[in-house]
């Protein structure tokens, strides 16, 4: 616990240090006057910020800045905000106590300071200060597993690309976007082809390794910040490209189809030798489209037509 004990007057100080040393408390920082007190804190001056303090004894009366502008720039600052102050008080600054809470402090004490009264006060101030802390440890836990579980709910499991859920959100909000600017917007519908098969003579988790491998691939190949790869269904992967016409797309379409070939993934039964997959390309800009799902419909077809044309080929 680390105490910061603000008064002008030599001997209150003194009594302070005692009474709070006497009562365990033995990390204590002391000032005279209300500006060294926020020198200490890194308030004015140029020493670095110090947030670390559990607790401040403050002394309204003092020459120059009084205790309860002190408290209020302290109180102020978001980084200052949630250490307790006590108000110490002497009889003539009794009219001062509203002013004092005003200002944001947490309790007060009358002077002269008796040690039962300084000991349970900084001890139950302490304490609500300790409570503060863990609820927000702990909301700030929940933070983040609320994020993290927002991330993973996004994602497919077994490739680490985004799942459908992901792809909906993503189209909708890229067709709105593209619909605002009349902005080309452009699909990719990919089917591995044979895979049945390659799950049969591999086995399910080859099959699965194999996915993985052409996500990542998929993954590499797009550039562009706004472009997202996703696993659509089982073996089959839609890539978003906003503000791509149909030959950027059937350039890009091409380029995947030609990489996944190079991953060399043995597949004895496909005429290849090797993994390969079909894409269908559809692309336009929405203002000449009727709805979103027609471009899906059609990036779909282009898939269909691909594989009926033989396969580890790209339709538009
Ligand atoms: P085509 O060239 O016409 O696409 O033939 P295909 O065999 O790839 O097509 P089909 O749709 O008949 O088979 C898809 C296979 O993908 C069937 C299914 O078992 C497999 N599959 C789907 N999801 C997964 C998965 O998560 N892991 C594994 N290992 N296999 C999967
Ligand atoms: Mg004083
Ligand atoms: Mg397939
Ligand atoms: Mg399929």
């Amino acid at each position: 616990m680390r105490i910061l004990i603000v008064d002008d007057s030599d001997t209150a100080r003194m009594l302070l240090q005692t009474i709070l040393q006497q009562a365990g408390y033995t990390n204590l920082v002391t000032a005279r006057v209300a500006r060294e007190a926020l020198e200490v804190l890194g308030l004015r001056g140029d020493r670095p910020r110090d947030v670390d303090f559990d607790c401040i004894l403050m002394d309204i009366n003092m020459p120059g800045m009084d205790g309860i502008e002190a408290t209020r720039i302290i109180k102020e600052d978001p980084d200052f905000k949630d250490i307790p102050v006590i108000m110490v008080t002497a009889s003539e600054d009794e009219a001062n106590l509203e002013k004092a809470f005003e200002s944001g402090a947490t309790d007060y004490i009358n002077k002269p300071v008796r040690q039962i009264e300084l000991t349970a006060r900084i001890g139950s101030v302490l304490r609500l200060k300790h409570e503060m802390d863990m609820r927000k440890s702990r909301e700030r836990e929940l933070e983040n597993l609320t994020r993290t579980f927002q991330e993973l709910s996004n994602l497919d499991g077994l490739t680490g690309v985004a799942n459908r859920r992901r792809f909906d959100d993503v189209y909708d909000r890229e067709w709105r976007s593209a619909r605002r600017d009349n902005a080309d917007i452009s699909l990719l519908m990919l089917d591995i082809d044979f895979f049945k098969a390659y799950n049969d003579r591999y086995g399910h988790l080859k099959g699965d390794a194999c996915l993985t491998r052409v996500a990542q691939c998929l993954n590499k190949e797009i550039k562009r910040p706004r472009d997202l790869v996703a696993r659509y269904g089982g073996e089959e992967f839609a890539l978003i490209l906003p503000e791509t016409d149909l030959d950027g797309a059937h350039r890009i379409a091409e380029s995947i189809r030609q990489r996944v070939l190079e991953l060399n993934i043995e597949h004895a039964d496909s005429e290849t030798g090797v993994v390969t997959v079909s894409v269908g390309v559809a692309s336009g800009k929405p203002s000449g489209m009727p709805s979103p799902a027609d471009l899906l419909a059609s990036s779909d077809k282009a898939l269909y037509r691909a594989k009926l044309e033989g396969r580890n080929r790209v339709c538009l």
